[in-house]
């Protein structure tokens, strides 16, 4: 059986020279070169690390970590080792790194010196019986342990189905579930966007989102790993810098917090992008007007894609000229990939009605860590995926997306679920009740609000909720604003009306 370890297919990818670039940062004091050799001898050296422990195949390796090559480098290694990757948002807070720890029982948790502390403390507790330490300057207790290593190590076999990585993506009720990614699920869909978006000998991709996450992990990363493209790598995104890096790029991928706040950018004319072949959008939607603006500013026409942690990539807009990349739907489905929309009894719909979106493909996971009745209810009992998200499909076969049956808010491409937030809130204490909603805001798309209800006698402080949510959970799903409200609107059967909620708060934040 050929070895279809991720690692492998990307490393058979990388150019003859090996002492070419292959990231070059740019936001460390000084930029700093690290060649194909040093990802490939860095990698081997992390995996000969993780190979010394002797673990289980298949062990959960958590990662909290500030962006840096060297955790680009660990990504590959736990791949290469046969282990799975299960990477952290940095703005995680000790109660969800708790959880997640506990959940996914990682037998190594590596994270930044500055938090060793509380997160070793976690893990410790958790049964994880290794912590190590990674900062973005190059220090830590995992490349002091992986330079006394080896710098070959074999790739460990794996086939198509075997996990390589665990997503975790929060649920509309409870806790956030671990979507279990293969090695066969990440290859076919980097392979399929390698032809899609038309990649050639030469690209130069701006790396600017973080790579906890599907779009800056596995899209963009795999995207030039897989054409042996150099990639400018930015720690944190910075509209200026990014720009004036745009005339030795030819390949940009942001959410569309970034296209808004890179159209904010006095120089952002033709001249200042006429080296670039691609701009990609996706992870929230993509305002008509920042596409139209982006097209009128460059001459550039954004090209947008839909996916989720689930399935990786699932639809683009054309990359080739022969039909248009159209701003408002985000394109065909990938090929390989199946899309459907059904309505509620489970009917096919005709093209142009509005329906739940469904999936199938290649790209799609296995299901949740260790929960196979969440599983079950998110697939169809004829095994396609149910998104969650809302849309239709024209006779075309444009996909166009115009919600959410899922009760969620993308706030700057980040994913955050009210179901959890109302419950931290109504846990704060004078809280009887609140509903949390999303809003439009100018530079996040949708900022998260909180509207809550104090217990009788209680007097409640909107800035002290949002004090107390900031030491409990991520910033990005912090409310931007609390109303302190004597009730909540509710329908005759007693359910929340969120939607006059957000009628009453649409102009929140009007730019
Ligand atoms: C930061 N803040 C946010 C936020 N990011 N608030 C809401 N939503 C966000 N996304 C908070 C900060 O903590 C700060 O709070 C305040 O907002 C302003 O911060 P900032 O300095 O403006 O934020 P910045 O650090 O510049 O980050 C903004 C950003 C970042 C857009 C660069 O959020 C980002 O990188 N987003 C990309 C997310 C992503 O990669 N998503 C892909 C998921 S994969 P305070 O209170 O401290 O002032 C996926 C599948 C798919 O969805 O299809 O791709
Ligand atoms: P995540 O769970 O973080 O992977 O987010 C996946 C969700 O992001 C999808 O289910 C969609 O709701 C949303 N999403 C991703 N890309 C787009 C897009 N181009 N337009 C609208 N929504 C998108």
């Amino acid at each position: 059986m050929p070895n279809a370890n991720l690692y492998a297919a990307l490393r058979a990818a990388f150019p003859a020279d090996l002492d070419a670039t292959a990231v070059e940062t740019a936001d460390t004091p000084a930029p700093l070169h690290y060649t194909w050799r040093d990802l490939e001898r860095g990698s081997a050296m992390v995996a000969n690390l993780l190979q010394s422990l002797a673990l289980p195949p298949a062990s959960r390796i958590a990662v909290q970590v500030d962006k840096s090559v060297e955790a680009l480098v660990l990504y590959l290694a736990v791949l290469r080792a046969g282990h799975v990757f299960l990477p952290l948002n940095t703005a995680y807070q000790a109660g969800e790194i708790a959880y997640f720890i506990g959940n996914a029982e990682p037998a190594v948790v590596v994270c930044s010196g500055r938090n060793f502390g509380w997160v070793s403390q976690i893990a410790f507790q958790a049964g994880t019986k290794h912590v190590y330490t990674l900062n973005d300057d190059r220090t830590g207790t995992l490349l002091d342990r992986a330079a006394q290593q080896a710098d070959r190590h074999t790739v460990a076999h794996s086939s198509a189905d075997d996990l390589a990585a665990i997503l975790y993506t929060s649920g509309t009720t409870g806790r956030s579930k671990g979507a279990m990614l293969s090695h066969g699920n990440l290859l076919s869909n980097a392979q399929v966007l390698k032809q899609a978006w038309g990649w050639v000998p030469g690209d130069v991709l701006i790396h600017a989102l973080p790579i906890f996450h599907v779009h800056g992990l596995f899209v963009a990363s795999h995207g030039a790993l897989l054409n042996g493209s150099k990639m400018i790598w930015f720690a944190r995104f910075d509209p200026r810098a990014a720009l004036a890096r745009m005339r030795e790029a030819t390949v940009f991928m942001g959410v569309p917090t970034l296209y808004v706040r890179l159209l904010a950018e006095p120089g952002l004319d033709h001249a200042a992008t006429q080296h670039m072949r691609l701009f990609v959008s996706g992870s929230a939607p993509l305002l008509i007007e920042t596409f139209t603006d982006w097209q009128r500013r460059t001459g550039h026409t954004i090209l947008e894609r839909y996916g989720m942690s689930e399935t990786v990539m699932l639809t683009s807009n054309p990359y080739r000229p022969e039909a248009a990349r159209r701003g408002g739907t985000v394109g065909f489905p990938l090929p390989g990939v199946g899309v459907r929309v059904r309505d509620d009894q489970g009917r096919a719909l005709p093209a142009g009605e509005i329906g739940g979106i469904e999936v199938r493909g290649p790209n799609v996971f296995s299901g949740y860590w260790r929960m196979p009745e969440k599983t079950k209810e998110e697939f169809t009992p004829d095994g396609w995926f149910k998104t969650g998200d809302v849309g239709r499909i024209d006779p075309e076969g444009y996909v166009t997306i115009v919600g959410r049956s899922k009760d969620l808010v993308i706030s700057g491409g980040y994913n955050v679920y009210p179901a959890e937030i109302e419950g931290i809130v109504n846990e704060l204490p004078g809280v009887a009740e609140s509903a949390v909603i999303g809003v439009p805001h100018p530079d996040f798309g949708e900022a998260v609000v909180a509207v809550l209800v104090p217990r009788p006698g209680a007097t409640v402080d909107g800035a002290a909720v949002v004090a107390a949510l900031k030491a409990k959970i991520a910033n990005f799903k912090v409310p931007k604003q609390v109303f302190v409200v004597a009730e909540l609107p509710r329908n005759t059967m007693g359910k929340v009306q969120k939607n006059l909620l957000r009628e009453q708060h649409k102009a929140l934040f009007a730019a």
